[in-house]
Formats: C-alpha cells, sequence, structure tokens
C-alpha cells in the first residue's frame, strides 16, 4: 500500500518550494517529493544487506548466520556496498578536478578560448610549495608545469598523491602508519571496483580500509585540485552580494538557469550574456534582457565569483522549471534528476546536456568543449532566447533572500587578520577563549525523504546560539542563505547566535554562517584546519580541535565520500537520516560490525568517526558534547556564554539607548547635571 503523501508544508519548510508543490498538484505533476512518499524503500537495500555484486544473488541477508550464495557473510555485503558509494563519490568529485586540470593546461597553452588566470597570485603560491620554479616565469609557464603534475596524481601508480602534503605533518604520517596514503587518485578508484569484484577482499574491516584510501585519494587529491584551479582560472573567492531563492527569475527577461557542478562552460555563459550583440538578440525578442541564475553546485561556484543569483538548492530544479518561466536549463554533470525532462514537456522549457559523460533521453545534447567555449556558449544562450517566445503562463514565487557568500580559505585569513597580517590567530584565539565554542561545518545535500531545508537550517540555527561557528558548502549552504542566515546583520542578531559569537562577527564584519563554495570546495574546510592546527594553541593535528562535520539531509555517494576523508581527517563526522549500513544488529548481530566499525574503529585509528543519526536534536547534543570534550582535552576553559557579549557595538548599542542623565555618568564616572 503506498504511503500517505505528504502535505507540502509537511514536505518542505521553504515558501517558494510549498508554493510550487501546491501548483504542481493542482497540474497532477508529480515530483521528487511525491514519488519519494511514493516510493517505498527496500527494507534490506536500505540498511545494506543485499548483494548484488554477481548472477549467483541478488543476496538478501534476513536471518541471523544467514550469507549469500558465495558465503560471503553480511559485514562483508556491507563494506562492499559503503565502499562502491565512497568510490563513486570520489571518482564524480576526481573526475571534476581532472577537467579542470586539462582545462588549465590548455589554458596555459594557449589552445582554447575564452579563458585567462585570474588569480597569478595563487598559481604561484601553489606552484611554489610544489618546488616548480616561478622566479622570472610567465604565468603560462608555471600553469603549464602545475597542470601537468596535477593532471599525473590522477594516473599515477607508486608514491605519494602530491597534495597530501598539505595535510598537517603528524596526519601525514598516521597515514602512512595505517596504509591509507592514497597513491595515485585513479588506482585507488579502480582498487575499489576489483577489490569488491565476487571472489576478492572479504574482510570488512581491510575493505573498509581501502574506502579510507579512495577518500583521502578524493578530498586532499581530485577535490582540492578541482577547487585550486577554479581559484587560479575563474578567481579566488571573496564575499559578493548575491540572492537566493526561485524569486530569482524574472518574469520578463530570458531565464537560462545553469544545473550540475563544473564552472567550466557555465563561466562561459555568464561572460556572452553580457556581450552587447546578446543582449541585442535578446532584447529583439520582446524581452528585457538575460537573466543567468543557478541551481545545486554548478550555482556555488558561479554565485561565489560572479554574484550570479542562485534560483535553489538540489530538491528546487523541478521546481524552477514549475514556474514556466524557465527558457533553458542547461546542465553539466552530477545531481540531475532525469525527471526534469519530463517536467519540461509541460512547460516549454528545455534542457540542454553539454558534457560528454551525461546525455539525458529527451533532452537536447550540445557537446561543450572548451576549445570553441564562447562560440558554443553563445549558441546556448540564443537557444534559450529563441524558446522565450513560446512561454505561457508563469507563476514566479515572490522570495529573493540577499546573501554575502564567497568565503574562501585565503578571504577568511584577511577578515580575521587583516591585509598585512593575514592570519587565523583571531579564530584560534577566539575559540581558546570559549568566545567561539567550536566549529562546525554543514555540509550537502536536500533528501525528499527529510523536510526539505529543515535540518540544515534547524541544526545550523541552535548551534549558532550555542556560540558555534558555521561554515557550509553544497545544498546545505544554499539553505542557509535562503533563511537569510549568510548576512552580517544575522551574526549581530542576539535571538540568532550566541553572545561571544555575535562578537566575532561584529568585529569581523562577517555572517554567522560562512558560505564556502561547492561540493568540491570542502577542500577549502580542510586547508583552513590544516591552517588551524599550524597557527597553534589548539593541538598538533585536526582531531584534537573543537570541530566537526554534520550532513544533515545527505543522499549522494559524494556525500559518503566527503564524510570518509573528513573522518580519515580526524573529524567527527554526522550524517542525519539513515546509514546505508545499518545492518539490524537486534536481530542479525553481525550487521552491526560495520556501523561500529566505521564509529568506534575509525576513531581508534583515525581520531575521527562517522555516524548516523535519525533525530536532529541527537545531533546537536553529539555535536555539542563533541565540541565540549575537544575543548577539555586541550585544557581550554569551559563554555561560558555569560563572559561574553559586552564589547563593540553591542555596548555602543546599550549605551545608545540610556537616558541623557546615564549616558553622563557613564563617560565621567560622576552624576552630571
Ligand atoms: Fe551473492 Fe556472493 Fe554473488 Fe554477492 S557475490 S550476489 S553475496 S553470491
Ligand atoms: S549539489 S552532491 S545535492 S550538496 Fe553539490 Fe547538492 Fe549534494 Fe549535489
Amino acid at each position: 500500500m503506498a504511503k500517505k503523501r505528504r502535505t507540502p508544508q509537511e514536505a518542505t519548510i521553504d515558501p517558494t518550494a510549498q508554493e510550487m508543490l501546491i501548483f504542481a498538484e493542482g497540474l497532477d505533476i508529480g515530483t521528487a517529493f511525491t514519488r519519494a512518499d511514493d516510493m517505498a524503500a527496500c527494507p534490506i537495500g536500505s540498511d545494506g544487506m543485499c548483494c548484488k555484486i554477481c548472477s549467483m544473488g541478488p543476496c538478501r541477508i534476513t536471518k541471523d548466520g544467514q550469507t549469500g550464495v558465495c558465503g560471503a557473510t553480511v559485514d562483508t555485503i556491507q563494506a562492499r556496498n559503503l565502499i562502491r558509494g565512497i568510490s563513486a563519490g570520489a571518482a564524480a568529485h576526481s573526475d571534476h578536478g581532472r577537467g579542470m586540470a586539462f582545462t588549465l593546461k590548455e589554458v596555459a597553452n594557449g589552445e582554447i578560448e575564452g579563458y585567462v588566470i585570474r588569480d597569478v597570485a595563487k598559481l604561484r603560491t601553489l606552484a611554489a610549495g610544489y618546488d616548480i620554479p616561478i622566479e622570472g616565469r610567465s604565468p603560462s609557464e608555471v600553469a603549464d608545469d602545475l597542470a601537468d603534475l596535477y593532471l599525473s596524481q590522477f594516473g599515477q601508480q607508486s608514491g605519494v598523491v602530491i597534495t597530501t602534503k598539505r595535510a598537517p605533518e603528524q596526519r601525514q604520517k598516521l597515514w602512512e602508519k595505517t596504509g591509507v596514503m592514497p597513491r595515485g587518485i585513479d588506482r585507488e578508484i579502480v582498487e575499489c571496483l576489483h577489490r569488491t569484484h565476487i571472489g576478492d577482499d572479504q574482510d570488512a574491516e581491510h575493505i573498509l580500509q581501502h574506502a579510507v584510501r579512495t577518500a583521502v585519494g578524493d578530498g586532499w587529491g581530485g577535490s582540492m585540485i578541482a577547487t585550486d584551479i577554479s581559484d587560479i582560472l575563474f578567481g579566488t573567492p571573496a564575499p559578493v552580494l548575491g540572492n537566493a531563492n526561485l524569486g530569482v527569475l524574472k518574469e520578463d527577461y530570458v531565464n537560462i538557469v545553469v544545473h550540475g557542478h563544473e564552472p567550466t562552460l557555465s563561466e562561459m555563459i555568464v561572460s556572452v550574456t553580457q556581450y552587447p550583440e546578446i543582449i541585442e538578440y535578446a532584447k529583439a525578442t520582446g524581452a528585457e534582457g538575460i537573466n543567468v541564475s543557478g541551481i545545486c553546485c554548478t550555482a556555488n561556484e558561479i554565485l561565489m565569483r560572479q554574484g550570479i543569483p542562485v534560483a535553489g538548492n538540489f530538491l528546487q530544479q523541478e521546481l524552477a522549471i514549475l514556474t514556466g518561466a524557465v527558457d533553458s536549463m542547461v546542465v553539466d554533470v552530477q545531481c540531475i534528476m532525469q525527471a526534469i525532462v519530463g517536467i519540461a514537456k509541460h512547460f516549454h522549457t528545455e534542457i540542454v546536456t553539454t558534457s560528454d559523460k551525461v546525455k539525458i533521453k529527451g533532452a537536447t545534447h550540445i557537446q561543450f568543449d572548451e576549445h570553441h567555449a564562447i562560440d558554443i556558449a553563445k549558441q546556448i544562450v540564443r537557444r534559450g532566447v529563441d524558446n522565450y517566445k513560446n512561454r505561457g503562463e508563469v507563476q514566479i514565487p515572490d522570495a529573493v533572500q540577499q546573501m554575502v557568500p564567497g568565503f574562501s580559505h585565503e578571504y577568511i585569513n584577511y577578515a580575521l587578520g587583516g591585509s598585512f597580517r593575514a592570519s587565523l590567530r583571531p579564530l584560534n584565539d577566539a575559540i581558546m577563549s570559549g568566545r567561539i565554542r567550536g566549529v562546525a561545518a554543514i555540509v550537502g545535500c536536500n533528501n525528499p525523504r527529510d523536510q526539505h531545508d529543515y535540518l540544515h537550517t534547524y541544526i545550523t540555527k541552535e548551534l549558532l546560539q550555542q556560540d558555534v561557528l558555521i561554515v557550509e558548502t553544497g545544498c546545505s549552504a544554499i539553505a542557509c542563505a535562503k533563511d537569510g542566515l549568510m548576512l552580517g546583520e544575522a551574526g549581530i542578531d542576539l535571538d540568532q547566535v550566541g553572545p561571544g559569537l555575535r562578537e566575532i562577527c561584529e568585529t569581523g564584519g562577517i555572517p554567522p554562517v560562512l558560505h564556502m563554495g561547492s561540493c568540491v570546495d570542502n577542500s577549502r574546510i580542510l586547508t583552513i584546519l590544516t591552517q588551524v592546527v599550524a597557527e597553534g594553541g589548539l593541538g598538533d593535528d585536526i582531531d584534537q580541535i573543537p570541530a566537526l562535520g554534520l550532513a544533515p539531509e545527505w543522499m549522494s555517494e559524494k556525500a559518503l565520500s566527503i564524510g570518509t576523508y573528513c573522518m580519515a581527517s580526524g573529524a567527527y563526522v554526522i550524517f542525519g537520516g539513515s546509514s546505508p549500513v545499518e545492518g539490524k544488529p537486534d536481530r542479525i548481530p553481525e550487521s552491526g560490525i560495520v556501523p561500529k566499525f566505521i564509529s568506534e574503529g575509525w576513531e581508534k585509528l583515525y581520531g575521527g568517526k562517522i555516524e548516523f543519526m535519525a533525530d536532529p536534536d541527537d545531533i546537536i547534543k553529539a555535536s555539542l558534547d563533541h565540541i565540549d570534550k575537544k575543548r577539555a582535552a586541550l585544557g581550554l576553559p569551559e563554555y561560558d556564554p555569560t563572559r561574553f557579549g559586552q564589547s563593540g557595538d553591542a555596548r555602543m548599542l546599550a549605551f545608545e539607548e540610556l537616558p541623557l542623565a546615564e549616558k553622563r555618568e557613564s563617560l565621567y564616572g560622576v552624576p552630571v547635571a
């Protein structure tokens, strides 16, 4: 029997999403929300206890002592399922990094049009860190060498993925000691598939050790390379004013929505929409101009560098089309629902696939090629403009939230320390004094099995009140942006943040929730944590910092890889919702081996651990307990919010409200008539 469908208010907390769900219901159009209600998850598969690796199966473990036809035990089956998810996530991120490295190589050699090296300083700093000569050399020469070095990390067969050298020294030693130092990014991903073929690795802990090696190759390898090169080519983000939510779509403009993950095409689309000839082309159709906006991490990429508005996060891709105002949805890779093609058929929207890795039946495919980037971007934009005349009625929700994204680790150093002494010292000092109780990175997807955006925003707000500074990426960042948490005003609102955190936000002029970018930009968080260690006072490795990672509404395999490399870096990682290897330990004790190993077992080895929790209040409690435990281990003062909140603007504002006589007394120390 089908489950009861949720009301729009139960399905999402976002009023724009609720409006579009009501509209969809009226038109009898299904969305991920209704499909999630109608789709009962397989209870054996969702516990990780189904194996379909060979055709002797699928083997479903339902009883204690039962094994697969080949004799595989339930913990082997669960570990194999988990590592396959982690390797797919690592492959997706790392292939993105490879694409960026090829683009850098071609830019360096003048082989492609439209791209330039925007951040020469970052290029030189990174190159020097790998002993690539920089003095007296042009940016192109340096970039060519860096691109070669980065490209070689993917196919490297032995040695160490060179970007792992950017981890704290203690951490590198630990990875060497535990045998999880990645040799080559691709090699580890391939080995995941080899090890999990029928009749290979059949020891759960041994399988999962390789999962860690693969994930480290993603976070400290492929993802880090993707972030580095995006910054070199498109600029290292710094705060800009942006807008978020479906209300960024404009009724009188041609709306082109870019969706997916990579900035290479979307940057070119943004660029050509500024060309006078293209603007004229749009105006000739009767439109006021062209409005580019984004969904998911392609949105984050162009938002944080160019201030291009975000139409929404993962669960809003279908809803954007439902407005009837999207003339073209241009997609690249990852997190693109096949359902958008079906929904687009009810409207005039054209779905355009552009990657040689991604075609969707029913979509128009225009192959992107960096060698002709400008021409192809113009072709795509012109198609969107041509489609404007086919629009019917539109229903664009009237809701836009301003935000300030763009907190790269470089900018955070600058914001805290100033341009002449860029430093994380004030952050370390604030954590040590207790003004900031700890730091939480809240990242990851939406999942229609949860109430859209609720877990991201609820957990964020609760932790802010406890003086926890929040950094965010991906769809979590978009959720909190839509909720107004990425504005400076949010940082000085005592109803929203604790008194100590407020002082920091006030002094640094920063929002209490810092947008650090897209999914691959979780590597920025690794860099910040490494710099916090290097700054001193909070231990000599990442696992000692009062910090943790949360993915409250996770759904993708990339999230599993992110969680695993954060764990391997020393972080406590809590996923919301259900575990893909939950098992049934009460009935089948062996199915509890893997959940226990990725928590307690990994904590013994790496100082970090992974846990899955369904209840947001349990997540908040576990987060604060962990932060306080780490504070105590460092000998830091116990968190005490009453000690803070009486400095800076807070005092000034309180002073302003005093009657004149009291103001004078407070200024001169004696009553003054
Ligand atoms: Fe079944 Fe073993 Fe084949 Fe998996 S590998 S499907 S457990 S026989
Ligand atoms: S887009 S991986 S739904 S964060 Fe990076 Fe959002 Fe998750 Fe995709």
